[in-house]
Order: C-alpha cells, then structure tokens, then sequence
C-alpha cells in the first residue's frame, strides 16, 4: 500500500495532538460562514481531523444534493461517515455531551 493511502483497518495514524477516527468528518461549508467557522474550530480544537467541502465553489447540484441530503437549506452540515450530525448548533451540543460524543466518533 502507497504511504498515502489511509489503511481502512487501523484507520489514520495518531500523532501528537490528533485523534484516531475510524472514518471520516466532512464538514460542508461556505467560504466566510461564521457558524462553519466556529465548527471548524471546535473539531480543530478536539485535534479531530475532517475534510471540508466549500459548496459555493462547485456547481448548484452540490448545494442542491446537500439540501435534499439533509433537509437544510443552511450550512454548516457536519457528517460522520455517512451519519448526518446537523450543523454547528448540533455540533455543539454533541461536545457538550462527552459521552455521546465518544460514542459517536467511533
Ligand atoms: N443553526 C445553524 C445556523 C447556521 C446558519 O445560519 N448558517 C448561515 C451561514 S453562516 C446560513 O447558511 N444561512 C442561510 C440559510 O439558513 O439558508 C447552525 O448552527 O449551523
């Protein structure tokens, strides 16, 4: 296997600061949003790696996918895997709940 290809098994390497995350956390955004800001900062804080998409620099289908996916028309909309978190409001209170949160970042 090529040195950077995650390996699904184990999952990411740990390194100083960061957390294994079996998976991954997509964080869908708009350049300039401040509540995908401030999301973005509490995973960064959390040392919880995620891989964001801005949709305003694809084309419509993609916003228009996210609202179908997700029944909002707001961003930002966080995923875990395939598991839909909500956005920075429901983020929030997932953090607020440690033992909810451990379980969901599994
Ligand atoms: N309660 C939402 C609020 C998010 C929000 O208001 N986002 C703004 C951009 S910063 C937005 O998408 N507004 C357009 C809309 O609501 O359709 C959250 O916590 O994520």
């Amino acid at each position: 296997m090529s040195d950077n290809v995650v390996d699904v098994e184990s999952g990411p390497p740990a390194s100083a600061g960061r957390r294994p995350l079996l998976g991954r956390i997509v964080v869908y955004s708009v350049v300039g949003c401040q509540h995908c800001l401030k999301a973005k900062a509490t995973l960064k804080e959390r040392g919880l790696d995620y891989t964001e998409v801005s949709v305003d620099r694809y084309p419509p289908e993609v916003r228009n996918w996210l609202i179908e996916r997700t029944g909002k028309t707001s961003v930002p909309q966080i995923f875990f895997n395939e598991k839909h978190v909500g956005g920075n409001q429901e983020l929030q209170k997932l953090v607020a709940d440690a033992e909810q949160f451990e379980k969901e970042i599994k």
